[in-house]
């Protein structure tokens, strides 16, 4: 009776292996089109191994990397739609442990982008302990699932390196707007993202300095790899050029230990598991 153990099957779960380091399933590049909006029920009905909240684990295998994706948003249901059509299957192939967060902005005020992005990382970290956070704009869809959506444990990586918009390269050396991935340890060190950005412009440029005031440079995904295709859209009405980002940015050497993760006040309003995304709506407050 000694080996009585060998008969009595083992859970599933105990069986389960590590995925591969590479993933088999990745195909490349991605035809992305903007045709036809896809029905939300259809995006659920074509990702049944997503779970409440949006959240995704490979059911056969341990994954590598957890991984949460932090999208700012207001306004922009359209755009979220064609995203969460594109990214779930692609994130799926590339085998992570990930969750989706939408971080809503309430009310009509000025737009805060780098704000939201804060929040997201504080409500994303009570989830779950991810080895990664992906800073994602809603209207930006990945197109070559090669470019995976894990950090680099060097350096805060920006993922978004060649957007149609700028004809598929860098506007400037410094970019790191669009989509960009830092770990906890790095967000930490360089106190978050600035609160004081107020409508178009700035955060990101003030995210880069911040992470070099921090003794860290950038890393970058290469740009074969960082092809996004943007949503055409205008600029949104509540979401004005913000004039006073280029004072702010002079300043930043000054305020970055004060402005970032450790100041943010703001009131949360609610958490809500949706289907394909956990929504997160806060009230930032507004210009002081
Ligand atoms: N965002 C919203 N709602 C808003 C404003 C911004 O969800 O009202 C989020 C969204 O995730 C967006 C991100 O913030 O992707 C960045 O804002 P943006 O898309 O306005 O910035 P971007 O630089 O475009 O991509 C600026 C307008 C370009 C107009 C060009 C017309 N030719």
């Amino acid at each position: 009776y000694t080996n009585l153990s060998v008969f009595i099957p083992l859970s599933d779960e105990k069986m389960m292996t590590h995925c591969p380091l590479k993933s088999p399933i990745l195909v490349g590049p991605i035809t992305v089109i903007f045709a036809k909006l896809p029905s939300e029920r259809g995006i659920v009905k074509k990702n049944p191994f997503v779970q409440s909240g949006g959240q995704y684990r490979p059911p056969h295998c341990f994954a590598h990397y957890k991984s949460a994706i932090i999208i700012p948003h207001r306004n922009r249901e359209l755009h979220l739609r064609y995203l969460l059509y594109y990214l779930h299957p692609f994130l799926q192939r590339q085998q992570l442990h990930y969750r989706i967060y939408v971080i809503h902005q309430a009310g009509n005020g000025t737009f805060n982008r780098a704000k939201l992005l804060n929040v997201g990382v504080k409500e994303a970290l009570k989830n779950e302990d991810w080895d990664c956070l992906i800073m994602h704009d809603v209207d930006l869809i990945p197109e070559n699932d090669y470019n995976l959506y894990i950090c680099d444990h060097r350096y805060p990586k920006h993922m978004s390196s060649a957007m149609d918009k700028f004809k598929y390269s860098l506007p400037y050396w410094s970019y790191f707007g669009g989509v960009s991935a830092v770990t906890p340890e790095q967000y930490l060190r360089m106190n978050g993202f600035p609160n004081t950005y107020w409508g178009w412009g700035g955060e990101d440029d003030d995210m880069f300095m911040r992470i070099q005031l921090a003794g860290m440079t950038i890393s970058r995904t290469p740009l074969s790899l960082g092809h996004y295709k943007m949503i055409p859209h205008k600029r949104d009405k509540e979401n004005q050029e913000n004039k006073i980002r280029f004072t702010l940015l002079k300043k930043t050497k000054r305020t970055w230990k004060q402005d970032g993760i450790n100041s943010l006040d703001i009131q949360l309003i609610s958490v809500e598991e949706a289907q394909l995304y956990t929504n997160i709506t806060v009230d930032v407050g507004g210009i002081t």
